[in-house]
């Protein structure tokens, strides 16, 4: 274990990331003290009683005593406070760091390290499944949910880490065997006050003393900017894994390998995870065979391009994981509709630009429904063919009295839950129950 005895070290953040960091020390007997500017965070009932806290505001003090302050990715390092202390020459991580050094120690651990605006946790799920089926004792974490340093515990060969670019920012130890930045739009805006630059920037932290580089050859910010890298690359129609003109068969090095219309996943999105993921696990050199079989029977991920019912010919597609323009960008390439599509947008845009829907509304059978905290942002789109509402309820009970058989209702709101629902899984479950029991109510 990297040994920080001795060390004075305070955690921000007292969510899962500070809890797992707090783990961590308190492991190595190292007792550290916790700041949350929330005034009461998800993970205080958990804090263990030896460590004490701060909470509601930055504790300058605390900070300026420090040795080593871990930042977990919900706190910006743009914070004043923490750029007043990184000034100061303290030295600020995050948890993927400290995972990093531990990861670094024993040379015949891996780490796959997948970043991107949109697919991450599609790819991170696929890819941890290819590993475990080709017998490998695998760990998946990262952004995707579980802590990266709550793997430590388990006694892996591979770890696949789902990073965000949060995360990225406080990393510079990563030396993965295979990186990939699967594509990049923009996100998180608020976060990056100057734009998709400063984002790609972040991400693009991935690729440091990466073995190989697994690249989006139709998305030039997904290059690793120094040339020395080894890549391999994926894309619709070019790369060293792409598609076949009619989108009909997933061609790795010239050779079809796997039918789409033998995989459980849908959509040309996801067509191209599908490619990445295939791509990452011949670089470990996995069984190809062994790979192709995990690929065709991934069954994909709740809340995103999901079909949640088909009831009278029409159906309901569930894609509340859509929560960037590029989601819902990649949504309405892929749906197939005969009818008419209700496309439902709304919640908090991230001060996202949501012009490069426009195109998408256009010239096609669909109207738009807006709802939550920027409905009039998105129904300023195309005020023609836009519904405004404040909540979704009222959307889906509008568009409920208007579908007919070939319709297509799509949840893929371009923006975040969090000003009307807990998460986006919230925003999905009710979108799907409303979708049955106004039907339903209609039937009868
Ligand atoms: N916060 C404060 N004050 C603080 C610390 C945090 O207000 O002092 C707020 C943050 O702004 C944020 C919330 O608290 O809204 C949670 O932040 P956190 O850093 O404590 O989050 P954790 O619970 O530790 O979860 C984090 C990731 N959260 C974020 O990046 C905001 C989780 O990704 C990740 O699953 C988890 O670590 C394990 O690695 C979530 C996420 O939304 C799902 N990620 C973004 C995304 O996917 O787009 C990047
Ligand atoms: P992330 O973890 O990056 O948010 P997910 O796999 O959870 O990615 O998918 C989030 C959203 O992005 C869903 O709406 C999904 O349909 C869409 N999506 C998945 N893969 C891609 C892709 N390669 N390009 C664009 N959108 C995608």
């Amino acid at each position: 274990m990297v040994d920080y005895q001795g060390k004075k070290v305070v955690i921000i953040g007292l969510g899962i990331t500070g809890l797992s960091c707090v783990d961590y020390f308190l492991a190595q007997n190292v007792i550290p003290k916790v700041i949350d500017t929330r005034l009461s965070p998800s993970g205080l009932e958990q804090l263990d009683d030896r460590v004490i806290y701060h909470l509601g505001n930055l504790n300058i003090d605390w900070l300026f005593e420090a040795d080593l302050i871990i930042a977990s990715p919900g706190i910006a390092l743009s914070t004043p406070e923490l750029q007043k202390a990184a000034e100061k020459g303290i030295e600020i991580v995050g948890d993927v760091e400290l995972f990093c050094r531990e990861v670094n120690q024993d040379r015949n651990k891996k780490i796959i390290a997948i970043t991107g605006a949109n697919g991450k946790t599609t790819v991170t799920t696929l890819v941890g499944d290819i590993v475990k089926e080709a017998g490998l004792k695998v760990g998946v974490g990262g952004n995707i949910g579980e802590p990266a340093l709550s793997l430590l515990k388990q006694d892996c060969d591979i770890y696949v880490l789902e990073l965000s670019s949060f995360q990225l920012e406080t990393t510079s130890s990563l030396q993965a065997s295979v990186a990939t930045i699967l594509n990049i739009s923009e996100d998180h805006m608020d976060r990056y006050p100057l734009g998709l630059m400063q984002y790609a920037e972040a991400k693009q932290r991935i690729y440091h003393n990466a073995k190989c580089c697994v690249i989006n050859h139709d998305d030039k910010l997904t290059k690793p900017k120094n040339n020395h890298h080894h890549c391999v690359s994926f894309g619709i129609k070019a790369g060293d894994y792409h598609l076949d003109d009619n989108y009909e068969y997933l061609i790795a090095q010239q050779k079809p390998v796997l039918a789409t219309n033998a995989m459980k996943l849908i959509g040309c999105h996801n067509y191209l995870n599908a490619l990445a993921a295939l791509a990452i696990a011949d670089s470990l050199n996995i069984d190809r065979d062994s790979s192709l079989k995990t690929i065709a029977n991934f069954q994909g991920l709740p809340h995103r391009f999901e079909l949640v019912f088909d009831s009278n010919g029409v159906k309901w597609i569930n894609d509340s994981k859509a929560t960037n323009v590029g989601s819902t960008e990649a949504a309405l390439n892929s749906v197939i509709c005969n009818g008419k599509l209700f496309l439902l947008l709304g919640g908090d845009g991230k001060s996202a630009d949501f012009s490069p829907l426009i195109p998408y509304l256009k010239g096609r059978n669909i109207e738009i429904f807006c709802f939550g905290r920027d409905r009039n942002l998105l129904a300023n789109l195309a005020p023609n063919i836009s519904t405004i509402t404040e909540t979704m309820a009222e959307t889906i009970e509008c568009i409920a009295k208007k579908v007919a058989p070939k319709d297509v209702v799509l949840l893929s709101p371009a923006c975040a839950s969090l000003d009307q629902f807990k998460n986006y899984i919230e925003r999905g479950n009710l979108f799907a129950q409303l979708a049955k029991q106004y039907t339903q109510r209609g039937e009868k």
